[in-house]
């Protein structure tokens, strides 16, 4: 059987959302992140997501994950064929969610410790995150304010992705309160059946 690793309402969402759309038959299982976590013997990095196939071969790395799982349901419009500039595209935002965003933006917001030993800094780091992760919403702000989806007016892994890290924004003060098409696209990832499912079970 093939497995998800989570931990509710962390990146791994994503990718649970995505099971869900397409109704694959995956097993998810919630992990611990402590240090003697029977998980580290699965992922030694104790990172999630990360998806054990049944030949117990493990992939992780959101990038890697997701168009994989899309990959299992040729043709879904979640994704798009090899070759075409639309699958380019996708691949495009799921760079710039997985390095503008999560790691150059919200780990200096969650994990300060990460960037310095000394505690007097952390609220400098974290406000640097807060400024790098309004520069990076303003792209995918700029390409919401005309349409309700990033790429090819239909949901796509890139939407997938996207409503996890809006639903983080939507926690850092009221930095939302300058992203109004963001906001407008929680709303409706929100409502979306696949990701009712998906907070209910992580809830
Ligand atoms: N680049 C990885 C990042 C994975 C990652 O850092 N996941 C976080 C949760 S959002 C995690 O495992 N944190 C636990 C830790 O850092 O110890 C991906 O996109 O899959």
């Amino acid at each position: 059987m093939t497995t998800l690793f989570i931990f509710p309402n962390a990146c791994s969402f994503a990718a649970h959302v995505v099971i869900n759309e397409l109704q694959l038959p995956i097993d998810v299982e919630k992990v611990q992140f402590a240090a003697d976590s029977p998980y580290r013997q699965i992922n030694p990095t104790g990172r999630i997501p990360a998806l054990r196939l049944d030949d117990q071969t493990l992939l992780t790395e959101n990038t890697a994950i997701l168009p994989y799982l899309a990959d299992l349901k040729p043709g879904t419009p979640l994704f798009a064929p090899v070759g075409s500039v639309e699958r380019a595209q996708i691949q495009g935002w799921l760079g710039h969610l997985a390095t503008e965003v999560h790691v150059g933006a919200f780990r200096s917001i969650n994990r300060p410790e990460r960037f310095s030993p000394d505690e007097s800094a952390f609220v400098g780091i974290r406000s640097k995150g807060v400024q790098r992760l309004a520069d990076a919403l303003k792209p995918l702000e700029a390409r919401l304010a005309s349409q309700d989806y990033l790429v090819g007016n239909r949901f796509t892994l890139a939407d997938a992705y996207l409503g996890v890290f809006v639903g983080w924004s939507a926690r850092v003060g009221t930095l939302l309160e300058d992203f109004a098409a963001l906001q407008a696209f929680l709303a409706r990832y929100r409502a979306r059946e696949s990701v009712v499912r998906t907070l209910a079970v992580e809830a």
